[in-house]
């Protein structure tokens, strides 16, 4: 405490609202209690429910504000990349380096050499790496990446069926469903949307029945299932073709539904009933494959298509796989043979999206509303909703490639040789596929320059390392992460930490340095009320100073929002935006692309790296890496409170465990041939046979011999999309063994 001031005043506590602004589908409201200019604790919405309650993250983000990890002032590299040597150096040295790199590489080799990548780091509606694009739009443009870490597979096939992503209902709509089928979809700790569990317990109560189908009997399968059914990982689009089949057989299927919203359902039924390729697909054919019995799969069928109204949501989890654009296409149509789709309690098993403001969005990513106009280099590139995925390539870099991108460059088809790694609000290196072909990258590289806040895996490949503050030490404003009716302004609580800066003030200062002197013309709070008064936000934000004094802007919703509903109730006059105006089972766009690995109708297709692949003789388990509870991927990984909260091991069940002689609190090590990690073992029957799991995010820590000694799944992971352009983390052949 300062000498010389009244102690009691100090004392004296100010409790700001704010939130918590990372990459996870929630979006909560904290309140910060702060003394002396110090946070000193966190608490969260206490208010009539239904509430936006923060999680252990929000509520340990002191920890994380104070965190021993976070980068204190600007450094330049010493000793070589990946050494984590660094050399503190001045803000006036740090801008005038990146400028100087940013016009040598843009001067030699031409704008397309910059390779930008972000993520969603920050979500807020004016400190996102946006802030950055601006500047670099300015500049000339750049490359950058594109496709989506998340959900490529569920864009993409809901583009193909529904010809949009706004396909859902609000999880209010929860508590009217009969039957709720959670498809992967683990929401008490893998948060997608406020409130899904409030939900989903308020649904429980009134009765409703909750399956749910995962490898891993789950925190959400503990709690609220009524029946698990374990499957094999990869296989859901048999199961679901099966259920189908039984559907279909048992003739339970809604035909006018079908007849009226719907084309292409006797293509479908012919490949499921055995017409097209002299398979039928029987509840038996899928037990060979999923592992799921027979008749649980028959009791499940029948269930779903006689109870109404019933919701099957699906996660994207499955979505991440070799073949996962399949796996969404035919839960979609599964939701059309009920007549479940665009129903109050139904469910379309859609992107996720309900017609919500600012989630409105048509597009995929994350778009706030501070201005960062075009890139020169995309001018001509398709619209993101495009079917057809390779003139994307002539553009940007598919996610996944960007490291195979670096080092082949021009002759290796990408559209530039790459020479300068420019990376805000993004922990590439960890949490793209493959992890040592990205540490050949970085290596090749001429210059690395990072924004951020912790010393990631990623900023130790920095050439030159930024630090950012966090969410505390700025004000904004956050839209839900995924939908929900409020908004929240989150206050600055304290004044920026050691000398970190936001990326909105560095993309400032970096700009005269930069010849550029039209960046921005006002203050943050300038921005802030601009941004209130925009679109969506004005309908939820009647007074800028009482939502920036109260922190939120709330909805009660008379009832749920559903998506189709219009097209639903009147078809007439609302056809759905696909090029047919109706639920597209079979896609004449698919069809025109003549790819047998994205067929015009879903079908069940084997994935590379199966349990049949020869490969699975050396490597013969499946490896999982599910998003953790202590932490929004890597972020948090600097709090050791959610560490101990949520150790990061290896779940393997008893069986493979005693195979392999490993008793629970082995170190085990988990390799293929991309790599190898080390972390400590789980042995538990609430995975299945055959399957191993892990948590993503964890921090990249190699040993000596290259080693990741930390868990870090990336090691393990293969960088190859999905046809339809998905990442495919959980499609991962591993072998297993006692240390
Ligand atoms: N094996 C495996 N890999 C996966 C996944 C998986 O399931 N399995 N999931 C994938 C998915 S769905 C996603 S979305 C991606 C996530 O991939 P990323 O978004 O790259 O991962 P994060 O860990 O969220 O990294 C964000 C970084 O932004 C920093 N940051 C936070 N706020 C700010 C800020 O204001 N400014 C700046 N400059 N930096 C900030 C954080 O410190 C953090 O290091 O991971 C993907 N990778
Ligand atoms: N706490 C927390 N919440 C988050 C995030 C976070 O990092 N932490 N990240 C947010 C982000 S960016 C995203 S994209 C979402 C991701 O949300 P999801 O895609 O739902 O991700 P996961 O948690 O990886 O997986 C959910 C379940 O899928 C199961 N699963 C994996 N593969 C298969 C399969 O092939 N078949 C079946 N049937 N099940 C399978 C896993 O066992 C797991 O129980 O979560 C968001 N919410
Ligand atoms: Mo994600």
């Amino acid at each position: 405490m300062k000498a010389g001031k009244d102690k009691k005043a100090l004392r004296e506590e100010l409790v700001v609202p704010a939130s918590c602004p990372h990459d996870c589908g929630g979006r909560c409201f904290l309140k910060v209690h702060v003394s002396d200019g110090v946070v000193t604790r966190m608490e969260t919405d206490d208010t009539e429910e239904p509430q936006i309650r923060a999680c252990l993250r929000g509520r340990a983000y002191r920890k994380r504000l104070y965190a021993e990890a976070r980068l204190k002032f600007p450094m330049k590299r010493l000793g070589k990349r990946g050494e984590g040597k660094f050399q503190r150096i001045s803000w006036d040295e740090a801008l005038d380096t990146v400028a100087n790199e940013l016009k040598r590489v843009k001067g030699s080799y031409g704008s397309g050499s910059i390779l930008f990548t972000y993520a969603q780091g920050a979500r807020g509606q004016l400190h996102t790496y946006g802030t950055v694009v601006r500047l670099l739009n300015l500049f000339g443009g750049y490359r950058t990446r594109w496709g989506g870490m998340s959900a490529q597979g569920a864009a993409y096939a809901c583009w193909a069926t529904y010809g949009t992503l706004i396909t859902d209902e609000s999880r209010d709509g929860l508590v009217n469903s009969k039957l709720i089928v959670l498809w992967a979809f683990n929401p008490a700790v893998t948060v997608q949307s406020p409130n899904t569990t409030y939900y989903l317990a308020k649904a429980k109560e009134a009765g409703t029945r909750i399956v749910c189908i995962d490898p891993a009997f789950n925190e959400t399968a503990a709690v609220f299932a009524d029946q698990w059914i374990p499957i094999r990982p990869n296989t859901d689009t048999a199961m679901m073709v099966a259920m189908a089949y039984v559907i279909i057989r048992e003739n339970l299927h809604d035909r006018k539904f079908l007849d009226t919203y719907t084309i292409g359902f006797d293509r479908f039924r012919d490949y499921v009933m055995g017409g097209e390729d002299g398979i039928s697909k029987t509840p038996a054919w899928a037990e060979s494959i999923t592992g799921v019995p027979a008749a649980k799969i028959e009791s499940l069928a029948r269930e779903y298509a006689t109870t109404k109204p019933a919701a099957l949501i699906p996660s994207w989890a499955p979505g991440r796989t070799a073949n996962g654009e399949q796996y969404h296409r035919a839960a979609m149509v599964l939701c059309a043979m009920t007549g479940n789709t665009g129903i109050r309690g139904g469910s379309a098993a859609g992107f996720g999206r309900p017609p919500l403001p600012f989630q409105k969005l048509a597009s995929y990513g994350y778009k706030a509303a501070f201005p960062v106009g075009e890139n020169p280099l995309s001018k001509g590139a398709p619209p993101a909703s495009g079917l057809d995925n390779r003139p994307f390539n002539r553009y940007n870099v598919h996610t996944p490639r960007i490291w195979d991108a670096i080092i082949k460059g021009k002759a290796g088809g990408y559209p530039d040789d790459f020479k300068l790694f420019y990376s805000v609000c993004a922990d590439p290196l960890n949490q793209y596929p493959n992890i040592n072909k990205g540490l050949e990258a970085l290596r090749k590289l001429e210059f690395i320059v990072v924004h951020e806040q912790m010393m990631t895996p990623t900023a130790r490949y920095a050439d030159i390392l930024l630090p950012i503050n966090t969410h505390l030490e700025r004000n904004d404003i956050f839209a839900p992460g995924m939908p929900g009716p409020y908004y929240i302004f989150s206050s600055k609580a304290v004044e920026p930490l050691y000398e970190s800066k936001s990326d909105f003030e560095v993309a400032a200062e970096l700009a005269p340095r930069l010849g550029i002197h039209d960046y921005n013309d006002k203050t943050e709070e300038e921005w802030l009320r601009e941004i209130a008064k925009g679109k969506d936000l004005a309908e939820y934000i009647d007074d800028y100073d009482s939502f920036k004094s109260k922190g939120i802007a709330k909805k009660n919703l008379p009832e749920s929002v559903i998506a189709f509903q219009k097209q639903i109730e009147d078809p007439e006059n609302n056809p759905f935006p696909t090029p047919s105006g109706k639920i597209e089972i079979y896609s004449q766009r698919l069809a025109d692309l003549n790819n047998p690995k994205i067929p015009p109708i879903p079908k069940y297709i084997e994935v590379w790296e199966s349990r049949n692949d020869p490969l699975s003789r050396k490597y013969p388990l499946q490896l999982l890496t599910t998003h953790p509870k202590g932490r929004a991927h890597s972020i948090f990984y600097e709090v050791s409170w959610l560490r101990k909260v949520e150790p990061d091991v290896l779940k393997i069940n008893n069986a493979d465990a005693k195979q392999r002689d490993i008793t629970d609190g082995d170190e085990v090590r988990v390799f293929n041939d991309r790599g190898e990690t080390r972390l400590r073992a789980r042995v538990t029957q609430r995975i299945l046979p055959g399957v191993v799991s892990m948590n993503e995010g964890v921090w990249y820590q190699p040993d000596d011999k290259g080693i990741d000694r930390g868990g870090s799944p990336n090691v393990l992971t293969r960088d190859e999309p999905s046809p339809g352009g998905a990442f495919v983390t959980n499609t991962c052949l591993v072998q297993v063994e006692k240390v």
